[in-house]
């Protein structure tokens, strides 16, 4: 595909010296406060790493940018509720060093997009809005009215409203959010694609058809009360730190913590709380009960196995689902127990890839105990197949009776800190109509009820010329979708692309023809207002909301609040056709809670209900057994086993996160939890697969993807040999986007299967 050297995505293809070690036996612990000790003043003032570790996750402080994991209610840690990887986050955003006219005209953007995602990623703070000409090799500084008045006129010029294109990153807090997509509505199209798509869609997806809503049930207090936790397709040491320690009370309780992943996570292996010096002292917990090593989308299998074993034995000798609670509060049982007889056990297993003696383990656990909680992440959800993993869980917590009591339920654990908020306020390109309904009652305008553009569909209409306007409120949309050259093509397509940012990212280095940078606030930052500083509020993976409120001064004079970037825009392109005074909302966000209070459902008296310390829980119906389905029950599900088969030679690759990045966010390059420093560009092998390919440890291989006709290629990976599944193979997002098909995605839900791409591996 052309691609003009201007809007060509690179990827670097140098290599730095890489350096692999064991794995080591402990996450966190001593190294991980001295990591993030590090981290910290290598970016700001220590002062500043002071009172921010101080108010980080405290109740009136500000939210962590991290992740979505949620604070305890009551007690909370002096130190902070902070973990090692937070405190990157905040680093990374709080950092002192900012950008502006001087770097934009020494740099091209030419020359910007040769920079590693980890270069780009150290130049520092956004500080002015900048604008890139058609034609021009470098953006330049523009005001904010300007800025404005360009991207209006923009809007207004499209034949059609659904011509333009508005994503949205999950840090965005429900103030910013619920005004960006009235704006959106009131301009008069639903194209609200979010990285949700990539992300939990297929959870939302399936737990709304199956227990009537999108969200998990359960609160911090269950997790501490369970019997078992099943933690599947996730890695919290890395991704979610804080919920070890979680975890680590569960153990204390007497509850069993099952860990099902292709790697043994050192995080679920071995855990040292970074917050307790004795512990430090006598070397951590193993949380772990039981580790199952299961083959890169072998869960349903499993699961099956798990569902026809107990079968088995509710048949032999009775007791063993909860009837009670099938009878009263589900649906769709017969036809589900009929279905799942026409599984065999063995074959199930077989496709598990895990052994007799592992399963029996873990099926004694689940046979004998009643309160269960599963949590998930991406290892379950970027599949073709993942809204059936996520049914095949309910059915399991259905047949136990473990839902809507204390101790059991679901637990899908949310990434960005916000991205359940967002959802919440209305960032849907799918909306329910009594929602839209809320909003034309309030407003007086009719948003429009057509399906919007998700994130594959945004992609393809920009790729097609459909869409030619794209905003991106946070995110780094390039970095994050798949299919890198297609979806790069996409954005090039557009007359206009804007990014509001914190930091410069590699989207704003693969423009339209056209290209904005607006720089905004972070959280960690005051947020300066004619009505006094504001607080703002998000909600958290286990739909708490409450308040965030930044302690730092802003890093530059000429950033504005997100807030105030929506109502700036809206104003510029609605003007007095606008039913809504956007103006109003940016002095006083008292002003938009109001307004949030009265079109989402749960949030009545919102502005009285955050003064509450610890926030308020939003109204949760699987949490007490209203399961507002369309049945009115929840629902069982059938789901069929995947049938995939490798060809000769394929390999399966998941994608993943390593201990040194938050998404496209690259803060170093090391894989501290996994033994590998100093790169990014490697490829983890089941030794015997290596064997087979006469690979050895450090050779550089090119790899390639087919899907339906068309070969992808990423260049130059070392091979490292790891302790992962035959078959399977790992390697780091983002820099194998360029390897996952667009149109491999979740059935119904769209999240990019970015979990199973198949590949063949060559020796360079
Ligand atoms: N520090 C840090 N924190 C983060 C993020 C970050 O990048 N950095 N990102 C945030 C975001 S947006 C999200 S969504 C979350 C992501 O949190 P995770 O989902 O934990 O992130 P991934 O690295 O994608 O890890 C997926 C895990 O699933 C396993 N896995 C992969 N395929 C399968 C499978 O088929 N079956 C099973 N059972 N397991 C599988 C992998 O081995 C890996 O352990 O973290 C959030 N928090
Ligand atoms: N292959 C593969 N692809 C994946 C995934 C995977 O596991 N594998 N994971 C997917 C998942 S789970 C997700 S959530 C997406 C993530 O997709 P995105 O959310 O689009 O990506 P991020 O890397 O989180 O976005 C980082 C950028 O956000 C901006 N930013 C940071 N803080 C703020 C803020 O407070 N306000 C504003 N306006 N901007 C801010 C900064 O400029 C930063 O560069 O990627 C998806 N892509
Ligand atoms: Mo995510």
């Amino acid at each position: 595909m052309a691609l003009s050297p201007k809007n060509k995505a690179k990827t670097p293809e140098e290599f730095l010296k890489i350096e692999t070690t064991q794995r080591p036996k402990n996450s966190v612990g001593f190294s991980a406060i001295k990591n993030s000790i590090g981290q910290v003043s290598k970016y700001m003032k220590i002062t500043d790493a002071f009172k921010l570790a101080k108010k980080m996750n405290q109740k009136g402080g500000f939210d962590c940018p991290g992740c979505a994991w949620p604070d305890p209610d009551d007690e909370r840690s002096s130190l902070g509720e902070f973990c090692e990887n937070g405190i990157k986050a905040i680093a990374e955003e709080a950092q002192s060093k900012t950008i502006g006219k001087d770097f934009f005209t020494k740099h091209s953007v030419d020359e910007l997009s040769s920079w590693s995602d980890f270069e780009i990623g150290k130049s520092g703070r956004l500080a002015e809005p900048m604008f890139l000409p058609e034609g021009a090799t470098h953006y330049q500084p523009i005001d904010w009215k300007a800025a404005f008045k360009k991207v209006s006129e923009h809007l207004n010029a499209l034949k059609n409203p659904d011509e333009a294109v508005f994503y949205t990153s999950g840090r965005t807090t429900n103030e910013a959010a619920f005004l960006y997509q009235l704006f959106v509505r009131e301009y008069g199209t639903s194209n609200l694609p979010d990285c949700s798509n990539m992300c939990h869609e297929a959870s939302g997806s399936a737990l709304s058809e199956t227990l009537g809503i999108g969200k998990g049930s359960v609160t911090l207090d269950d997790l501490y009360k369970a019997e078992v936790v099943i933690v599947v397709g996730q890695n919290p040491g890395t991704n979610h730190p804080r919920m070890l320690t979680a975890l680590e009370k569960t153990k204390k309780n007497g509850g069993k913590i099952i860990a099902i992943n292709p790697l043994p996570e050192a995080g679920l292996i071995k855990f040292t709380n970074p917050q307790s010096p004795v512990k430090l002292m006598s070397g951590g917990t193993q949380i772990a009960d039981i580790f199952v090593p299961i083959t890169i989308n072998g869960d349903v299998a499993f699961f099956k196995a798990i569902l026809l074993k107990l079968l088995e034995q509710e048949e032999l000798k009775g007791n063993v689902f909860d009837k009670v609670f099938i009878n009263e509060f589900t649906q769709g049982y017969d036809a589900f127990i009929s279905d799942l007889k026409t599984y065999d056990f063995n074959e199930c297993l077989e496709a598990s890839g895990i052994s007799k003696a592992i399963f029996d383990e873990v099926f004694d656990l689940i046979l004998n105990n009643n309160k269960i909680i599963i949590c998930w992440a991406m290892g379950l959800t970027q599949h073709e197949n993942a809204v059936d993993n996520i049914r095949e869980l309910v059915n399991l917590l259905l047949l136990k009776g473990s839902i809507g009591k204390e101790g059991a339920g679901t637990c899908p654990v949310r990434g960005h800190s916000n991205v359940q908020g967002d959802r919440t306020v209305g960032i849907w390109e799918s909306a329910p109509q009594a929602f839209l309904d809320k909003i034309e009652a309030k407003y007086g305008f009719k948003p429009t009820n057509k399906h919007g553009y998700s994130v594959i569909d945004a992609i393809k209409a920009m790729y097609q010329e459909k869409a030619k306007v794209f905003i991106g409120m946070g995110g780094n949309f390039i970095s994050a979708v798949p299919d890198t050259f297609y979806s790069a093509q996409a954005l090039a397509n557009c007359n206009l692309t804007v990014h509001v940012s914190t930091k410069l990212n590699r989207s704003h280095l693969v423009t339209g023809k056209e290209a904005l940078i607006l720089p905004c606030l972070g959280r960690t930052e005051k947020d300066y207002q004619k009505s006094g500083i504001q607080m703002q509020s998000v909600e958290n993976s286990m739909g708490v909301v409450h308040t965030t409120k930044g302690v730092l001064e802003p890093c530059s004079d000429n950033l504005l609040s997100e807030v105030a970037v929506v109502c700036g825009l809206a104003n510029a392109t609605l003007r007095e056709k606008s039913k809504v005074k956007w103006l109003q909302y940016q002095d006083d966000y008292n002003l938009v809670r109001e307004d949030i209070a009265e079109v989402v459902a749960g949030f009545t008296d919102y502005n009285k209900k955050l003064k509450q310390p610890a926030g308020f829980y939003l109204p949760n119906g699987a949490r007490i057994r209203q399961f507002k389905t369309k049945t009115g029950k929840a629902n069982f599900s059938k789901n069929k086993l995947p049938k995939w088969q490798l060809k000769e030679n394929e390999l399966i690759m998941m994608t993943i996160r390593s201990h040194d990045q938050f998404n496209t966010t690259i803060y170093g390059l090391d894989d501290r939890y996994r033994g590998v420093y100093n790169e990014r560009r490697i490829i983890f092998m089941n030794r015997e697969d290596m064997k087979l390919r006469s690979l050895e440890t450090y050779d550089v291989v090119n790899l390639k993807s087919e899907y339906n006709g068309v070969t992808r290629e990423a260049n130059s990976f070392k091979v490292v040999g790891y302790d992962i599944p035959k078959n399977c193979c790992a390697t780091y997002f983002p820099e194998t986007n360029i390897l996952v098909p667009l149109d491999s995605f979740a059935h119904t839900a769209k999240t990019p299967a970015s979990k199973s791409v198949r590949i063949t591996v060559h020796k360079v």
